[in-house]
């Protein structure tokens, strides 16, 4: 019986401390008044805008005649190279407003770098066409056309390997 006491007796004592402590420490609390918790100390939590998630070159869906040319029979059909060209854009318009910005331009330069060597810049100057500083999806497009029709050297509305090679090499 005495054993059973004993140790019954020290979970007892062992909870009695801490509540001891906490009273003692409720009566100096007294004189400082209620402890306010300042919001501010909340951890900051940063807004998830990512700048510009880059794709990478390899994923470019106008990068290269073998990713382009699988779905037309060795060539590149016109419907195919305007789906991959809005494919780009899509990729490069990071905030989704249907224009391509200047810093999605900057961000996206080692894609377009890969379409005729362009750079940011000179996209802005050839396909700008309303001079807003952006490219829109249709003035994306309307160069893309453009580009189309000079690689088509022959006209028959497919780009083969060689009209593709024969378009790309001056430019590198
Ligand atoms: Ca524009
Ligand atoms: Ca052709």
């Amino acid at each position: 019986m005495r054993r059973t006491h004993k140790a019954l007796a020290l979970p007892i004592l062992a909870l009695g401390l801490p509540l001891a402590v906490l009273s003692g420490c409720g009566d100096t609390e007294k004189d400082t008044g209620p402890e306010v918790v300042p919001e501010a100390s909340a951890p900051f939590v940063a807004p998830s805008e990512v700048p510009a998630a880059v794709v990478p070159p390899a994923d470019n869906p106008l990068g290269s005649f073998d990713r382009l040319a699988v779905q037309a029979d060795g060539q590149i059909s016109s419907a195919v190279y305007a789906k991959a060209a809005q494919q780009l854009f899509e990729m490069m318009d990071v905030e989704h407003d249907g224009n391509l910005s200047a810093e999605e331009l900057a961000a996206g330069a080692r894609l377009l770098v890969q379409i005729d060597g362009m750079t940011p810049d000179a996209l802005l100057k050839i396909a700008d066409n309303d001079k807003d500083g952006k490219i829109n999806l249709s003035e994306w497009m309307a160069y893309h056309n453009g580009r189309f029709t000079r690689f088509d050297s022959n006209g028959d509305g497919m780009i083969s390997r060689a009209e593709w090679d024969a378009a790309i090499k001056p430019a590198s």
